[in-house]
C-alpha cells in the first residue's frame, strides 16, 4: 500500500479513536474496512466528497438502558441493555442481540458496523444494527432468563418494529430467549408481527434459520475450495465453539464428507480423531441446548482428549471454522494453522481472527473468508424469515436451503469480483468490504446528507 493511503488511514483512524475512546473492538473493525475502502474511495471521488466513510462509521442512533429484574432469591439485579441502530440506507436495521457478561458499547458497535456490510452482501433489503446486554445467562434458571428477557423487551419495544428494526439471536440468545422477548413485545404492543427473527416454527419462524449460519459458512468454504479445484470431502476440520453456529457447521461439513475433529467452549476444547458424526452431534446439541452443560462432558462420554483452557488451533487440520467469538485466533494460532497445512479458514463467528492473524492468512495465500461474508447466511435467512412473515406464507425446508445456498454462492462471487488479485489470488477481506460497501454508499448518496 502506498504511503499516501497509509497517512489517510492513520488520519481517519485517529478521528475514530478520538471519537470512540476505549472501544478497541470497534477501532479494529473500522480499521480493517478503512484499509480496503480508502484506496477504493480514492478512485471513486463521489464517496469522498460526500464523506461516506465518516458517516458510515457514526451510528445513526444508540440506545443504552437499565434492565432491572428479580432473581429466584428475590434479589434485584441490574443489567445494561443496548441497541445500536447503525445504518438504515438499504432497509430496516437488522442484526442480533448478544447476552454475555463481556458485552459493552464498543463490542456492539463493532458488530453493528460489520453487520451493515454483511447485510448488504446478502442482496436483501436490510440495514445494520446490533444489541444485547451484559446479562450472563450461564447458571440462570429458565424463569430468571424469562424475567430478564421480559424486562429487556419492555424497554426495547419502543425502538424496534417490523419496518424499523428487527433483532435476532447471537451469543447467549437462541430460540428460548427469542420466544420470551417475542411474547413480551406482543403483550405490550398487541401486535403479532415479524419484529424478531429466529422465531419458533409454529409462530412465524423460518425453517433452516437455526441451521443457516453454520450451513452458510460451510457453503462459503465450499465455494472457496472450488476456486482451488477441491472439495470438502475427506478434509479434516477444526471447529471452535459448540453453540448454534458450531453445531450446524459441524453437521454440514459432516454431510459434505469432511471430518470435524474439534469443538470447544469457553473452558476448553475436545479432540475426537474419529470425527463428530450425527449421533455424537445429537449428544452435543442436547448437552448444549437443553442441559446447558460443558463440552468437557463430550470427552467423558466418548473417551476422547479434552484440553482445558485452550483453543483448538494447535490440532492439525485442512480447514478451520472459528465459530465461537471475536479475537479467538491470535497471530501465533494463525501461524500454527498454516504450518500444520490448513488451506482454508471460514469465519462462522464475527471477527474471530485478530488483525495479525488475518495478515498471516493473507500473506500465506490460504483461502480466508472473513465473517461478514462467510457467516452472512444467518442474517440472510433472517431476511427470508421477514419475507415469509410479510407474505404470511411459509416456504419449505428445501426452498429455504436452496435460497440460502444461492445467496452464499453469490456472496462468494461478489467477493471474487472485488477481491481478485495477481495470480488469481482472492483477497476476500477486500472483496467483502468493497462488495458490501457500494450498495450502502450509493443509497446514502441518493438519500441526501442525513
Ligand atoms: P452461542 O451462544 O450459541 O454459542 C457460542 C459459543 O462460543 C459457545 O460454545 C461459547 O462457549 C463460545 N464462546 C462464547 N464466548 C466465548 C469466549 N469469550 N471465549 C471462548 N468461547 C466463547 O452463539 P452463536 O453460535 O450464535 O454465535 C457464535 C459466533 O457466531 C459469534 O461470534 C456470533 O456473533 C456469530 N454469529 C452468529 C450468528 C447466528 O445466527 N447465531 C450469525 C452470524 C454470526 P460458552 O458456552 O462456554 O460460553
Ligand atoms: O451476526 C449476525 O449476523 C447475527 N447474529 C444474525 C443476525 C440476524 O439478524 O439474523
Amino acid at each position: 500500500m502506498s504511503d499516501m493511503f497509509k497517512v489517510q488511514i492513520d488520519n481517519f483512524m485517529a478521528r475514530i479513536v478520538a471519537k470512540n475512546p476505549g472501544e478497541s473492538e470497534y477501532h479494529q473493525a473500522v480499521k480493517e474496512v478503512a484499509e480496503s475502502l480508502i484506496p477504493f474511495i480514492e478512485d471513486n471521488p463521489q464517496y469522498k466528497e460526500a464523506k461516506i466513510l465518516d458517516r458510515i462509521a457514526e451510528p445513526e442512533r444508540v440506545m443504552m438502558f437499565r434492565v432491572a429484574w428479580v432473581d429466584d432469591k428475590g434479589q434485584i439485579q441490574v443489567n445494561r441493555g443496548f441497541r445500536i441502530q447503525m445504518n438504515s440506507a438499504i432497509g430496516p436495521y437488522k442484526g442480533g442481540l448478544r447476552f454475555h457478561p463481556s458485552v459493552n458499547l464498543g463490542i456492539l458497535k463493532f458488530l453493528a458496523f460489520e453487520q451493515v456490510f454483511k447485510n448488504s452482501l446478502t442482496t436483501l433489503p436490510m440495514g445494520g444494527g446490533k444489541g444485547g446486554s451484559d446479562f450472563d445467562p450461564k447458571g440462570k434458571s429458565t424463569n430468571e432468563v424469562m424475567r430478564f428477557c421480559q424486562s429487556f423487551m419492555t424497554e426495547l419495544q419502543r425502538h424496534v418494529g417490523p419496518d424499523t428494526d428487527v433483532p435476532a439471536g447471537d451469543i447467549g440468545v437462541g430460540g428460548r430467549e427469542i420466544g420470551f422477548m417475542f411474547g413480551q413485545y406482543k403483550r405490550i404492543r398487541n401486535e403479532f408481527t415479524g419484529v424478531l427473527t429466529g422465531k419458533g416454527i409454529q409462530w412465524g419462524g423460518s425453517l433452516i434459520r437455526p441451521e443457516a449460519t453454520g450451513y452458510g459458512a460451510t457453503f462459503f468454504l465450499e465455494e472457496m475450495l472450488k476456486v482451488k479445484g477441491i472439495g470438502i470431502k475427506g478434509k479434516v476440520a477444526a471447529i471452535s465453539g459448540s453453540g448454534n453456529v458450531a453445531q450446524y457447521a459441524t453437521q454440514k461439513v459432516h454431510q459434505l464428507g469432511g471430518k470435524v475433529v474439534t469443538l470447544s467452549d469457553s473452558d476448553g476444547y475436545i479432540y475426537d480423531p474419529d470425527g463428530i458424526d450425527e449421533e455424537k452431534l445429537a449428544f452435543v446439541m442436547e448437552l448444549k441446548n437443553q442441559k446447558r452443560g460443558r463440552i468437557s462432558e463430550y470427552a467423558d462420554k466418548y473417551k476422547v482428549t479434552y484440553v482445558a483452557g485452550k483453543r483448538p488451533w494447535g490440532v492439525k487440520c485442512d480447514i478451520a471454522l472459528p465459530c465461537a467469538t471475536q479475537n479467538e485466533i491470535s497471530e501465533e494460532d494463525a501461524k500454527t494453522l498454516v504450518t500444520n497445512g490448513c488451506i482454508a479458514v471460514s469465519e462462522g463467528a464475527n471477527m474471530p481472527s485478530t488483525p495479525e492473524a488475518v495478515e498471516v492468512f493473507l500473506k500465506s495465500k490460504i483461502a480466508f473468508g472473513p465473517g461478514k461474508a462467510a457467516n452472512a447466511g444467518g442474517v440472510a435467512t433472517s431476511g427470508l424469515e421477514m419475507s415469509q412473515n410479510s407474505m404470511r406464507l411459509p416456504w419449505s425446508k428445501e426452498e429455504v436451503e436452496e435460497k440460502l445456498h444461492t445467496i452464499m454462492v453469490n456472496i462468494h462471487k461478489t467477493c471474487v469480483t472485488y477481491g481478485i488479485e495477481d495470480n488469481n489470488f482472492v483477497n476476500y477481506v477486500r472483496g467483502a468490504n468493497i462488495g458490501g460497501f457500494i450498495k450502502v454508499a450509493d443509497s446514502m448518496l441518493a438519500q441526501g446528507v442525513i
